[in-house]
């Protein structure tokens, strides 16, 4: 299954020529090797999926597949995280493409399929800029209670702020052509993820009004090259991600070649079995559960860190918030406390207040000899607010209740 994916977007312009089964097997074969070879760069295997870029402040909390956060106080400092501080969440090896080779395919209920190349994308459609926050749905999957969680242990790191710059998914489906009938549209990343005798890759799906939305005039979701105004590096998705604001991060396919417009969500196992919450991991409760789609409001104290020891007297406590992932939702206030939850003190806002978009917050607080906790929570526009207690489930999706830091003393 997977080597005819990548017989297919390798094909480019000869698929006018060769039906795709004919082009495997016949007169376009002879020139497969060649490209295929030219996509695909050394290194690209798992040796190289062990290290992290060098440039990277990140934790490592997975080597294969790599997956890393930043410590909670790197986050603290800018709205945009840099790309040096933003996790690394993969499935499989990361893949190392070449960006002229790369193309994007166009597919399933559309007028006129497709096949492009990044530049031609870029060229063709207008630009589009737009500011999202990325979070894994198991960000803070780490303190849930309860029986064990298998899956990445994430801390509170497992997002990031950025601006990601790219074209319209919309306008390249109103390119396409949206068939009637059309009701979700399925990304497929060019990584390859091996699961018992399967390989195949991440994937998943949005609902096709979220994949033609606009908020304040200006489309949503974004094909992008771009992550704080450069390239996309490896790790991000390089050449070409699709970032869907307000949704979980596995919606946002990396290394990204083919959509498919379709009358039902993707079969892609990240949006059929996984990303679900759900009580008991059985394949029927599997089953039956929805994908996760919007994310939930969070927030989380980034400074001081659990390691800092602190003095009685005034203490400056820092963070993010994160609205609930609807349009339209944005951040309404930021409240710690430090008696367990009694009293709270509002904290300032000290960055861009955005849909989509997470929020950095300040608060002066005094502390004595006797403060055991700093405790923060959000509220946002809708009136969501972050539960005391999280209730546990199997795959560890979603937490967001109360962040607590517990208070080491000098
Ligand atoms: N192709 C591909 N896309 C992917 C993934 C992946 O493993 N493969 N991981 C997803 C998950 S679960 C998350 S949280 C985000 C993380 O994006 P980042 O690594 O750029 O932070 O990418 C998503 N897109
Ligand atoms: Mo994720």
């Amino acid at each position: 299954m997977h080597s005819r994916t990548v017989a297919m977007s390798a094909a480019g312009s000869r698929r006018a020529l060769c039906s795709r089964r004919r082009f495997l097997q016949s007169v376009c074969a002879g020139g497969l090797a060649l490209e295929l070879a030219a996509r695909r760069l050394p290194g690209g295997d798992d040796g190289a999926d062990k290290a992290l870029p060098a440039s990277a402040r990140l934790v490592v909390r997975s080597e294969k597949p790599l997956n890393a956060e930043p410590a909670l106080e790197e986050l603290a400092r800018d709205w945009l995280t840099p790309v040096e501080s933003f996790y690394i969440r993969n499935h499989g090896p990361t893949p190392r493409f070449d960006g002229a080779s790369f193309r994007l395919a166009v597919e399933g209920l559309v007028d006129r399929q497709f096949e492009l190349s990044v530049a031609e994308l870029v060229e063709r459609f207008p630009a589009l800029r737009t500011t999202a926050t990325l979070t894994c749905a198991g960000n803070r999957r780490s303190e849930f209670s309860g029986p064990k969680i298998s899956g990445v242990a994430w801390g509170a790191g497992a997002i990031g702020n950025a601006e990601w710059s790219g074209v319209a998914l919309a306008a390249v489906l109103r390119h396409a052509g949206v068939q009637s009938g059309a009701k979700h549209v399925w990304f497929e990343g060019g990584d390859e993820i091996s699961d018992k005798a399967e390989t195949y890759p991440f994937g998943g799906s949005i609902p096709m009004e979220k994949a033609l939305a606009e908020s304040d005039g200006r489309p949503t979701c974004v094909l992008a090259t771009k992550m704080n105004g450069k390239p996309l590096t490896a790790e991000h998705g390089f050449p070409l991600r699709g970032v869907v604001p307000g949704y979980i991060g596995a919606r946002s396919v990396k290394w990204l070649r083919k959509i498919v417009v379709s009358d039902r969500p993707s079969p892609n196992h990240y949006l059929a079995q996984a990303y679900k919450v759900i009580d008991e991991e059985t394949p029927a409760a599997l089953e039956a559960a929805a994908p996760l789609y919007e994310y939930a409001i969070n927030s989380a104290i980034a400074v001081p860190s659990a390691e800092t020891a602190v003095s009685p007297g005034r203490l400056k406590v820092q963070g993010y918030a994160l609205p609930a992932g609807a349009a339209g939702c944005t951040l309404k206030r930021v409240e710690v406390s430090i008696d367990g939850g009694e009293r709270w003190i509002a904290a300032r806002i000290v960055s861009p207040v955005r849909d989509f978009s997470w929020a950095l917050w300040s608060a002066d607080v005094t502390v004595t000899e006797k403060t055991e906790t700093l405790i923060v929570r959000a509220v946002d526009s809708s009136g969501q607010t972050q539960p005391r207690e999280m209730p546990w489930n199997a795959k560890g999706y979603q937490y967001n209740a109360w962040h607590q830091v517990q208070l080491k003393h000098n």
